[in-house]
């Protein structure tokens, strides 16, 4: 395992590669009201039980595409009052007897679609929004340190957002609790998927303030006081803000995460979550659990996990071993 120094990369140090793209002085983000820069590319993506697409789109002025990622947004008690209660028109598809179907245009307010936009989006950002097969992984200790570590020196995901909110650059406003300590301490921010409303699709993530930790791959039993603290300090604040107890949160890892700077996810038991699933999801009580009993648990297990079939990392570990099966 390497040390955390390193992973730390000084700010000065970081370049801009095809693969880690950051807003720099092209900032869309500044100001932007509409679409009227837009042009519609293609759909990466439709998913009509998540009510979500994500497309890929040009932007006036610049050479780099976006990602757009739409979302029909969740309804709350107090939208299906507003939907009863305030002016909203209906469109008869047919009646039969005691049943009618009907089109509802509510108002504006209570119309709104989650909008993601990602610019400029990279060949990585493309591939992780598209439809995609999976394939299953057995990852060895050998397989980590040969393949997952050279893998991610030349094509990790920019973490310069995580960066921005530990630092209080982005999202200040957002932070449910902060714990500055620069051993056990994290900040905790509603998770970009998330509306920040319906309870139901509560999600949130503590990321560490410490650098250097990128996977629960990097974690030894020196880091529980980090995990209990996250555990604790986590549920403890989520509670007190949203009213949901511990016992109706969901937290855990991912394997592979998509960002390498160790973060937990926090989300409602209610709500099926993205990535809630086995072969992507470990329980922080469990990762806890393991450490105790192993204090080098995660440095001496297989772990198993799906990735893309186009994933490029998918082909390097074919490469590397027969472990890779299809799913
Ligand atoms: P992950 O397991 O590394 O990746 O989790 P994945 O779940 O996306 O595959 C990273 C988490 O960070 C995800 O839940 C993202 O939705 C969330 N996230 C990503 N970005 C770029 C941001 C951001 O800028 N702000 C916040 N608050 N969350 C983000």
């Amino acid at each position: 395992m390497s040390s955390d120094a390193d992973h730390h990369e000084p700010e000065a140090k970081r370049a801009k590669t095809e693969d880690s793209n950051n807003a720099g002085d092209t900032d869309i983000h500044l100001d932007l009201k509409d679409f009227a820069k837009f042009k519609f590319g293609e759909v990466l993506k439709e998913d009509p039980v998540r009510k979500t697409l994500a497309l890929k789109a040009t932007v006036d002025g610049s050479t780099d595409p976006a990602v757009v990622f739409l979302e029909k947004s969740a309804f709350t008690e107090e939208c299906g009052k507003k939907i009863l209660e305030s002016d909203t028109t209906l469109k008869q598809t047919f009646h039969n007897d005691i049943y009618g179907s009907y089109t509802g245009f509510p108002q504006q307010e209570l119309n709104g679609v989650k909008v993601t936009i990602i610019h400029p989006a990279t060949s990585k950002h493309i591939a992780k929004f598209s439809a995609k097969e999976s394939i299953i992984v057995n990852e060895t200790p050998q397989l980590y340190k040969d393949v997952l570590l050279e893998h991610l020196k030349e094509s990790a995901f920019n973490v310069q957002w995580v960066y921005n909110i530990l630092e209080h650059r982005s999202e200040q406003e957002r932070i449910v609790c902060e714990d500055a300590d620069p051993e056990t301490g994290f900040v905790l921010v509603p998770d970009l998927k998330w509306d920040g409303e319906s309870l139901e699709s509560l999600y949130l993530q503590a990321l560490v303030h410490r650098r250097g930790l990128r996977s629960i791959r990097d974690l030894t039993a020196d880091h529980l006081p980090l995990l209990r603290n996250i555990r604790d300090r986590g549920c403890e604040a989520i509670e007190k803000k949203y009213g949901v107890p511990a016992s109706e949160l969901r937290v855990y890892f991912h394997y592979q995460p998509s960002y390498y700077h160790l973060h937990v996810h926090f989300t409602s038991v209610q709500f099926d979550a993205p990535g809630t699933h086995v072969g992507k999801a470990h329980f922080l009580s469990t990762v806890i659990n393991n450490l105790e009993l192993v204090p080098d648990y995660y440095q001496r297990a297989t772990l198993t996990y799906y990735l893309p079939r186009s994933d490029p990392l998918a082909d390097k570990l074919r490469r590397a071993t027969d472990g890779v099966s299809a799913e």
